[in-house]
């Protein structure tokens, strides 16, 4: 097999943001301070959160990873040979374990394409990445650290003509607003040149027992990922939200046809933000939504692709339409 002489294959490129984006205090400031509250579900992932979100991952209600990597053990070598990539570009990489699949499928076809992962969290990504290429000795990694939020256009990919099979996976396209989620595919499209081709993980409607359960299961995990959004507030404004205050609840809206995380205050109290240099007062079972997961049907699929601009080749559906996997082009 081909060798390298470099032995260099692992570079971390920091991703100025294309626009500026609100930060924390500024999220917490429009969010939190009056009713209804809200804040972006992007506040989760520090350390611990992130670590939080993998033993989610592994809990037995917390179906879509194991839904999502059960699709690309069995579809990765179709999609491999009909791209046939010279750029692997992920948006939200975290661990990269799913992608793994991809990578073997990769080596199995002896198409050795670069790895592009993009995550707002370096020092995982990082990590995973230096695992990665000590598996797959063809593989360089070109780790991108930055927020989606703020923009694709600075993203350092080459503009080699090589083709760029783009993966947004794990059902994330759900956290964002269906406004939100339109401008973001129509921004992957905008990086996308003909023959490129996008892989988009999505959670699918179901019924409502099994779609509450696998946000808030019964060892607790997701309830400590969102009462970590609260020690990540206390740390970095200054907070005195009382972790102990707050009970964590999911809910699912039939009606926007999302799952709803929320904070519940356990009791009255008033919270100071030293760096807002700002005070609230919130009332016992007020609630802060915290994250929202929409679940698709068929329908919501077909016109998220349409008015992106993007044709779907192919659908691998997870069991009975549990979770889907589309690939599409640009059209
Ligand atoms: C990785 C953002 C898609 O919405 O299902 C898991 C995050 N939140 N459990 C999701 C999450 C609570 C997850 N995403």
């Amino acid at each position: 097999m081909h060798r390298d002489a470099s032995p260099v294959r692992l570079a971390h490129h920091r991703v100025a943001p294309e626009r500026r984006v609100p930060d924390l205090a500024e999220d917490a400031r429009a969010g939190l301070l009056a009713p209804p509250r809200s804040m972006p579900p992007k506040y989760f992932y520090d350390e611990r959160g992130s670590r939080l979100f993998e033993a989610i991952c592994d809990t037995p209600e917390y179906y879509p990873t194991r839904a999502e990597a059960a699709l690309l053990t069995d579809v990765s070598e179709r999609v491999i040979a009909d791209i046939r990539p010279a750029h692997v570009v992920e948006l939200g990489s975290g661990n990269s374990h799913k992608t793994r699949h991809l990578f073997a499928a990769c080596e199995r076809l002896g198409i050795h394409p670069r790895y592009w992962p993009f995550e707002v969290s370096p020092q995982i990504m990082l990590d995973s990445a230096a695992a990665l290429i000590a598996d797959y000795d063809w593989l360089h990694v070109e780790a991108m650290s930055g927020d989606y939020t703020a923009g694709l256009g600075n993203l350092p990919l080459p503009g080699d003509g090589g083709r760029r099979l783009i993966l947004f996976l794990g059902g994330t396209i759900g956290n964002f607003e269906p406004a939100q989620a339109d401008a973001f595919l129509a921004e992957i499209v905008s990086l996308m040149a003909p023959g490129d081709a996008l892989l988009l993980g999505l959670d699918r409607v179901k019924d409502v027992a099994t779609l509450e359960a696998a946000y808030d299961d019964a060892a607790g995990y997701t309830a400590a990922f969102n009462k970590n959004l609260i020690n990540v507030i206390n740390r970095e404004l200054g907070g005195d939200m009382p972790v102990a205050g707050y009970r964590h609840r999911a809910v699912f809206d039939r009606t926007l046809s999302r799952i709803e995380m929320r904070l519940v205050a356990e009791y009255a109290h008033r919270v100071r933000l030293e760096a807002l240099g700002a005070d609230f007062e919130i009332a016992a079972g007020e609630e802060i939504l915290t994250e929202i997961s929409r679940k698709f049907s068929q329908e919501a699929i077909t016109g998220l692709l349409g008015r992106a601009g993007l044709r779907q080749t192919a659908h691998y559906p997870y069991g009975d339409d549990q979770y889907s996997l589309v690939l599409a082009v640009r059209d």
